[in-house]
Protein backbone atom coordinates (compact mmCIF):
# COMPACT_ATOMS: atom_id res chain seq x y z
CA UNK A 1 0.00 0.00 0.00
CA UNK A 2 1.27 3.80 -0.95
CA UNK A 3 -0.57 4.97 1.78
CA UNK A 4 0.15 3.53 5.06
CA UNK A 5 -2.02 4.76 8.55
CA UNK A 6 0.06 3.74 11.99
CA UNK A 7 -0.55 4.81 15.69
CA UNK A 8 2.56 6.19 17.14
CA UNK A 9 5.35 7.94 18.03
CA UNK A 10 6.67 9.88 14.39
CA UNK A 11 9.97 10.13 15.91
CA UNK A 12 10.58 6.43 16.45
CA UNK A 13 9.55 6.02 12.44
CA UNK A 14 12.84 4.75 10.35
CA UNK A 15 11.50 6.57 7.06
CA UNK A 16 13.75 8.79 5.03
CA UNK A 17 11.46 12.16 5.83
CA UNK A 18 10.07 12.69 8.79
CA UNK A 19 7.39 16.03 8.53
CA UNK A 20 7.22 18.48 11.61
CA UNK A 21 4.12 20.06 12.06
CA UNK A 22 5.76 23.26 12.66
CA UNK A 23 5.38 27.22 13.22
CA UNK A 24 6.53 30.39 11.41
CA UNK A 25 9.11 30.83 13.43
CA UNK A 26 10.76 27.28 12.79
CA UNK A 27 12.07 27.71 16.11
CA UNK A 28 10.42 24.93 17.83
CA UNK A 29 6.74 24.70 19.85
CA UNK A 30 5.29 22.13 21.81
CA UNK A 31 3.15 19.17 20.55
CA UNK A 32 5.12 16.85 17.47
CA UNK A 33 7.49 19.81 16.92
CA UNK A 34 8.43 19.63 20.54
CA UNK A 35 9.02 16.29 20.34
CA UNK A 36 11.04 15.92 16.84
CA UNK A 37 13.41 18.65 18.49
CA UNK A 38 13.81 16.94 21.98
CA UNK A 39 14.58 12.98 20.39
CA UNK A 40 16.27 14.70 17.35
CA UNK A 41 18.68 16.61 19.29
CA UNK A 42 20.19 20.71 18.78
CA UNK A 43 21.47 20.10 15.24
CA UNK A 44 18.08 20.05 13.92
CA UNK A 45 17.67 23.87 15.97
CA UNK A 46 20.88 24.96 14.76
CA UNK A 47 19.64 24.31 11.10
CA UNK A 48 16.28 25.95 11.44
CA UNK A 49 18.50 28.77 13.41
CA UNK A 50 20.25 29.17 9.68
CA UNK A 51 17.26 29.05 7.59
CA UNK A 52 15.71 32.22 9.58
CA UNK A 53 19.41 33.98 9.02
CA UNK A 54 18.78 33.70 5.42
CA UNK A 55 16.02 32.91 2.69
CA UNK A 56 13.49 32.50 5.54
CA UNK A 57 14.14 35.61 7.47
CA UNK A 58 10.24 36.15 7.87
CA UNK A 59 9.94 32.64 8.78
CA UNK A 60 8.03 29.47 6.79
CA UNK A 61 4.89 30.86 5.15
CA UNK A 62 1.72 28.48 6.00
CA UNK A 63 1.73 25.82 3.91
CA UNK A 64 5.19 26.12 2.94
CA UNK A 65 7.81 23.37 3.37
CA UNK A 66 11.95 23.18 4.16
CA UNK A 67 14.00 20.45 4.70
CA UNK A 68 16.64 19.96 7.61
CA UNK A 69 19.23 17.18 8.94
CA UNK A 70 17.00 14.85 11.05
CA UNK A 71 19.75 14.99 14.11
CA UNK A 72 19.44 12.25 15.85
CA UNK A 73 16.36 10.49 14.10
CA UNK A 74 15.82 7.44 12.55
CA UNK A 75 15.14 9.07 9.11
CA UNK A 76 17.52 11.11 6.68
CA UNK A 77 15.44 14.41 7.15
CA UNK A 78 12.75 16.36 8.76
CA UNK A 79 10.62 18.66 6.21
CA UNK A 80 8.68 21.31 8.20
CA UNK A 81 5.89 23.00 7.12
CA UNK A 82 3.23 25.24 8.87
CA UNK A 83 -0.25 23.82 9.03
CA UNK A 84 -3.29 26.55 9.27
CA UNK A 85 -4.42 27.64 12.27
CA UNK A 86 -8.66 25.69 12.33
CA UNK A 87 -11.27 29.04 11.95
CA UNK A 88 -14.73 29.31 12.55
CA UNK A 89 -15.18 31.92 9.87
CA UNK A 90 -12.52 31.31 6.79
CA UNK A 91 -12.01 27.87 4.59
CA UNK A 92 -8.34 27.26 5.22
CA UNK A 93 -8.20 23.82 3.53
CA UNK A 94 -6.28 24.72 0.57
CA UNK A 95 -3.67 25.74 3.29
CA UNK A 96 -3.46 22.76 4.65
CA UNK A 97 -3.51 20.73 1.38
CA UNK A 98 -0.49 22.29 0.31
CA UNK A 99 1.23 21.71 3.45
CA UNK A 100 1.15 18.21 2.21
CA UNK A 101 1.25 18.54 -1.02
CA UNK A 102 4.66 20.97 -0.47
CA UNK A 103 5.99 18.77 2.03
CA UNK A 104 5.89 15.78 -0.28
CA UNK A 105 7.45 17.88 -3.47
CA UNK A 106 10.51 18.96 -0.67
CA UNK A 107 10.94 15.36 0.19
CA UNK A 108 10.91 14.08 -3.96
CA UNK A 109 13.26 16.48 -4.39
CA UNK A 110 15.88 15.13 -1.94
CA UNK A 111 14.72 11.95 -3.45
CA UNK A 112 13.18 10.75 -0.42
CA UNK A 113 11.13 7.28 -0.98
CA UNK A 114 9.44 6.57 2.54
CA UNK A 115 7.86 9.89 4.52
CA UNK A 116 6.22 10.47 7.50
CA UNK A 117 3.21 12.37 8.63
CA UNK A 118 1.62 13.50 11.71
CA UNK A 119 -1.99 14.98 11.65
CA UNK A 120 -0.68 18.31 10.55
CA UNK A 121 -3.05 21.13 12.70
CA UNK A 122 -5.46 18.83 14.24
CA UNK A 123 -3.61 19.65 17.87
CA UNK A 124 -2.60 23.05 18.99
CA UNK A 125 -3.98 24.48 15.98
CA UNK A 126 -7.34 22.62 17.20
CA UNK A 127 -8.62 21.72 12.92
CA UNK A 128 -11.38 18.74 13.32
CA UNK A 129 -9.91 15.45 13.29
CA UNK A 130 -12.48 13.94 10.68
CA UNK A 131 -12.14 16.77 7.55
CA UNK A 132 -8.04 17.39 8.36
CA UNK A 133 -7.95 13.46 7.41
CA UNK A 134 -10.31 14.07 4.27
CA UNK A 135 -7.55 16.77 3.17
CA UNK A 136 -4.89 14.87 4.26
CA UNK A 137 -5.38 11.66 2.40
CA UNK A 138 -6.88 12.83 -0.51
CA UNK A 139 -3.89 15.10 -0.95
CA UNK A 140 -1.26 12.53 -0.80
CA UNK A 141 -3.10 10.33 -2.69
CA UNK A 142 -3.17 12.78 -5.62
CA UNK A 143 0.35 13.60 -5.04
CA UNK A 144 1.33 9.82 -5.00
CA UNK A 145 -0.08 9.66 -8.75
CA UNK A 146 2.20 12.36 -10.09
CA UNK A 147 5.44 12.04 -11.02
CA UNK A 148 7.61 11.51 -7.81
CA UNK A 149 10.14 9.54 -6.09
CA UNK A 150 8.13 9.14 -3.04
CA UNK A 151 6.28 5.97 -2.71
CA UNK A 152 5.15 5.39 0.83
CA UNK A 153 3.04 7.49 3.00
CA UNK A 154 3.00 6.48 6.66
CA UNK A 155 0.47 8.63 8.96
CA UNK A 156 1.26 8.81 12.20
CA UNK A 157 -1.26 9.10 14.31
CA UNK A 158 -0.98 9.85 18.07
CA UNK A 159 -3.95 8.28 20.00
CA UNK A 160 -6.37 5.61 18.65
CA UNK A 161 -9.10 8.04 18.18
CA UNK A 162 -7.26 9.96 15.31
CA UNK A 163 -5.85 6.42 14.54
CA UNK A 164 -9.25 5.08 13.86
CA UNK A 165 -10.50 8.74 12.12
CA UNK A 166 -7.35 8.04 9.69
CA UNK A 167 -8.63 4.42 8.80
CA UNK A 168 -11.97 5.47 7.94
CA UNK A 169 -11.31 8.09 5.21
CA UNK A 170 -8.55 5.86 3.78
CA UNK A 171 -9.87 6.07 -0.10
N1 LIG B 1 3.98 11.60 17.10
C1 LIG B 1 2.90 11.68 16.29
N2 LIG B 1 1.91 12.58 16.48
C2 LIG B 1 2.04 13.43 17.52
C3 LIG B 1 3.14 13.41 18.41
C4 LIG B 1 4.15 12.44 18.16
N3 LIG B 1 5.23 12.32 18.93
N4 LIG B 1 2.96 14.38 19.35
C5 LIG B 1 1.78 14.99 19.07
N5 LIG B 1 1.21 14.41 17.98
P1 LIG B 1 0.40 19.56 17.17
P2 LIG B 1 -0.51 21.53 15.18
C6 LIG B 1 -0.05 14.73 17.28
O1 LIG B 1 -0.20 20.35 18.26
O2 LIG B 1 -1.92 21.36 15.60
C7 LIG B 1 3.50 23.35 17.95
O3 LIG B 1 3.70 24.12 19.11
C8 LIG B 1 -1.12 15.46 18.04
O4 LIG B 1 -1.86 14.55 18.85
O5 LIG B 1 1.76 19.00 17.37
O6 LIG B 1 -0.17 21.55 13.72
C9 LIG B 1 4.10 23.99 16.71
O7 LIG B 1 5.31 24.64 17.00
C10 LIG B 1 -1.95 16.01 16.89
O8 LIG B 1 -2.87 15.04 16.41
O9 LIG B 1 0.50 20.44 15.79
C11 LIG B 1 3.03 24.95 16.32
O10 LIG B 1 3.09 26.14 17.07
C12 LIG B 1 -0.94 16.27 15.80
O11 LIG B 1 0.25 15.59 16.21
C13 LIG B 1 1.75 24.23 16.66
O12 LIG B 1 2.10 23.31 17.69
C14 LIG B 1 -0.62 17.73 15.57
O13 LIG B 1 -0.62 18.41 16.82
C15 LIG B 1 1.23 23.43 15.49
O14 LIG B 1 -0.02 22.89 15.84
Amino acid sequence: MPVEIVEGDITTQQVDVIVNAANTSLLGGGGVDGAIHRRGGPEILAECRKLRAGHYGRGLKVGQAVATTAGRLPARWVVHTVGPVWSDTEDRSALLADCHRNSLRVAASLGAVTVAFPAISTGIYRWPLESAAKIALETVTAELAADTSVQTVRFVLFGQQAYTVFRTHLP
